[in-house]
């Protein structure tokens, strides 16, 4: 039997990676899209790489960008893909209230050039298509737990922009019998997890503030409660999603919900040490409260001044608040437990270990590096 082919698009994000890791696995063979870029932008995927002269390689990248329909239908049209993952996009949802236009170009109009290229190319009945929608599109809370029929309330030019790719994913399926599918997606999240999102901004700083290479942690709405989850459970729903009889929409989510300000707790006590949050809004602050001698020397962290009990690491800066919020995201997964057998394996403890381990062992090696006289500062921000 021929191998399956798949286009990934956001090929170099989080999940680009993570997808790309599972379908190799599985045999495919993936061609990533990615952006040109100044510099290499390929990190989380440089372990798939393969040297372009091998023969018949598995993983193949294109230079291409969800604005520009010419080069997408080019690389559909060559590549001739059995599934097209669009996890292309501006995905910061602070961000984009700062580039709204963009956002809308990119991540709406840009699943509507992949829908339309498909069908254009004479691809409909041949090619699936997995579309990266969104939690975001619930916004200003309606119902809770969040499913597949309560209705949207868009709060940011992402949502927005993600509910025109929904739409239209939608549309075509219904207008050409497209397998086109939406997977709504809550939070997740992992070690590969782009460093401005909430729970990598988190453990990062945590690991820097142990390791005293950094002072506080500056936060926006700590009261928010996201439905967080693991990106390497998540693509497993992606790809169910893209192998049923019929094409259909899922909410993938683990059906808990945590505060921003109970994910920063749960970081610092796994690391050993136990924070108290005082006061209110903007002047809401967390202290050293207690440490964990022996937790911090089964990590290797050093007890220093740094750690002294009192001591502020969190403080808030309303700069990261943004103009419309979403409070409140908890989802009802059952739909993808019933129908794809779909079950996360990650708790949100396994999460929180796995980034917080990863982001203590990438700090510790820059202190070692500093230790030995290398200035490795400069690259702190
Ligand atoms: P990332 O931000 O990590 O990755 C986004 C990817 O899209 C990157 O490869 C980026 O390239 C690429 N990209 C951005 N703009 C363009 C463009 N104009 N043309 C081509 N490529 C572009 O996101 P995630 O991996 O976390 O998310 C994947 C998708 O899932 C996104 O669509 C996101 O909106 C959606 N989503 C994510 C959720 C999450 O919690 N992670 C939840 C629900 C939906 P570069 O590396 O060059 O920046
Ligand atoms: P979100 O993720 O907006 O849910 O979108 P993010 O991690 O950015 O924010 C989660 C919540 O934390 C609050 N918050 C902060 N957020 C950031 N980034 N930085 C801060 O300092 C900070 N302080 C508090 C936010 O206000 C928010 O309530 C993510 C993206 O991956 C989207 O692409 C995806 O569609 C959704 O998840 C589901």
């Amino acid at each position: 039997m021929r191998n399956k082919v798949a286009i990934i698009t956001g090929v170099t994000g989080q999940d680009g990676a993570y997808l790309s890791e599972l379908l190799l696995a599985k045999s495919y063979t993936v061609h990533g899209i990615k952006r040109r870029s100044s510099l290499f932008n390929t990190e989380r995927i440089d372990h798939l790489y393969e040297d372009p002269h091998v023969e018949n390689p598995r993983f193949i990248l294109h230079y291409g960008d969800l604005t520009d329909s010419m080069n997408l239908t080019r690389i559909i049209q060559e590549v001739q893909p059995d599934e097209i993952y669009n996890l292309a996009a501006m995905s910061h949802v602070k961000v984009s209230f700062d580039e709204p236009e963009y956002t809308a170009n990119a991540d709406g109009i840009g699943t509507l050039r992949i829908l339309e290229a498909v069908r254009l190319l004479g691809l409909s009945h041949k090619t699936k298509i997995y579309q990266a929608s969104t939690s975001e599109l619930y916004g200003l809370v309606q119902a809770i737990p969040q499913s597949e029929t309560t209705p949207f309330y868009p709060r940011s030019p992402y949502a927005v922009a993600k509910m025109y790719a929904y739409w239209i994913t939608v549309n075509y399926r219904e207008a050409y019998g497209m397998y086109a599918c939406n997977g709504i997606l809550f939070n997740h999240e992992s070690p590969l997890r782009g460093e401005t999102f909430v729970t990598r901004k988190v453990t990062r700083a945590a690991a820097k503030i142990a390791l005293g290479l950094q002072d506080a942690l500056y936060m926006g709405n700590l009261d928010a409660q996201r439905d967080w989850g693991h990106a390497k459970d998540y693509v497993e729903a992606m790809y169910l999603i893209l192998q049923q009889e019929t094409p259909e929409d899922y909410v993938v989510a683990t059906g808990v919900t945590t505060r921003v300000r109970d994910f920063i707790r749960k970081t610092f006590a796994f690391l050993g040490i136990t924070l108290d949050f005082t006061g209110e809004n903007e002047n809401e602050i967390g202290i050293i409260s207690a440490v964990d001698t022996v937790r911090l020397d089964e990590l290797g962290i050093a007890l220093g001044n740094h750690l002294a009990l009192g001591t502020v690491v969190v403080k808030i800066d309303s700069r990261y608040y943004r103009p419309t919020e979403v409070e409140l995201l908890i989802g009802d997964p059952t739909k993808a437990k019933e129908k794809l057998g779909w079950t996360p394996k990650h708790t949100l403890d396994m999460l929180i270990a796995d980034m917080a381990i990863s982001d203590l062992r990438l700090f510790q090696k820059d202190k070692l590096l500093l230790e030995e006289g290398f200035n490795v500062l400069n690259y702190y921000e």
